[in-house]
């Protein structure tokens, strides 16, 4: 496991030297190409996932790769391979050009023990941003390390979610588009207590914001994204397991996300996804089950 681990590591900083040493409007062009859900791929999509799939097929202990950019599961052909990594290359690439935080999200699972997202061995994103830093949950702890002079520094051990936050995370302008009333009430309530909106538009950040912060986002279901717009196996499943390790919640509207099937014959499926603090999972809880208030 550690040799996957740091196989990932390097990914990201040969990623993370991409990215601050190339033209950003370069690599930031659209390809020719859609990805199998439909997105536009940007040339960096394509990069990043060639870095990821050919550094991780060089790892014998890797037997098979989900990528967002791969339409079906890569068999490594590794014999001694025993895990299966799952990633999304280049998580916010409608950000590349416009030189906005961007990451590569994965998770590491026993490739014959897949069930439901619980089974995720190790969990983690990497962040480009003003700086590049690297979240990692494994053996229980949520960790988080910084890249300073080229090495992974750790900067924040063991990370626990506050009780609550003040920011609310959400793409309002689907506010005519959504299928149900919780979080428009959830929304109004929010603002009441004084909330601010934040949204980057890349989940690894917006995400990253509430493990640090706590607070509320939420991508429900709408007209255009009708299962939703986050990709369960390499978005929500990581992401959602580093937020249960600190201390928080990641649900769709009525299901814990790690408890949901790993859809092995859907590997690009979506799901709606809110990540809370205690306090916003209660008061979405109330708004959803009692009507409250
Ligand atoms: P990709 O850049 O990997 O395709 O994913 C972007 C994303 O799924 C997620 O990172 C954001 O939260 C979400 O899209 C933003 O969507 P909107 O543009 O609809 O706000």
């Amino acid at each position: 496991m550690d040799e996957v681990i740091k196989v990932l590591k390097n990914s990201c900083i040969n990623i993370s030297e991409l990215i601050r040493n190339n033209n950003s409007l370069d690599i930031g062009k659209v390809t020719n190409n859609n990805n199998v859900s439909g997105d536009n791929t940007k040339i960096l999509d394509i990069e990043t996932h060639n870095i990821l799939t050919n550094d991780l097929r060089k790892c014998k202990y890797v037997k098979k790769l989900i990528s967002e950019e791969s339409e079906n599961i890569i068999d490594t052909g590794n014999e001694e391979g025993k895990y299966l990594v799952c990633y999304d290359p280049l998580d916010g690439s409608s950000n590349i050009d416009i030189n906005v935080g961007t990451g590569t999200i994965f998770s590491i699972f026993d490739n014959d023990k897949i069930k439901t997202g619980r089974d995720i061995l190790v969990a983690g994103y990497c962040i480009y941003s003003s700086s590049t830093q690297l979240v990692l949950a494994y053996n229980k702890e949520v960790n988080m390390y910084q890249l300073i002079d080229g090495e992974f520094k750790l900067i924040k051990k063991n990370i626990k979610m506050p009780n609550n936050g003040n920011i609310l995370s959400i793409n309002e302008s689907y506010r005519y588009e959504w299928q149900h009333t919780y979080d428009t009430q959830m929304i109004r309530n929010l603002v009441l207590k004084k909330y601010n909106f934040r949204w980057v538009g890349s989940l690894v950040l917006d995400a990253h914001r509430v493990l640090l912060n706590g607070g509320l986002f939420s991508y429900p279901i709408n007209k255009s994204n009708k299962q939703g717009k986050i990709r369960l196996i390499y978005e929500a499943y990581p992401i959602a397991y580093i937020i249960y390790l600190a201390g928080g919640y990641a649900t769709s509207l009525y299901d814990e996300i790690l408890k949901l099937g790993f859809p092995i014959d859907n590997i690009h499926k979506k799901t709606e996804l809110r990540l809370f603090s205690y306090q916003e999972y209660i008061d979405f809880i109330k708004i959803r089950d009692f009507r409250y208030p």
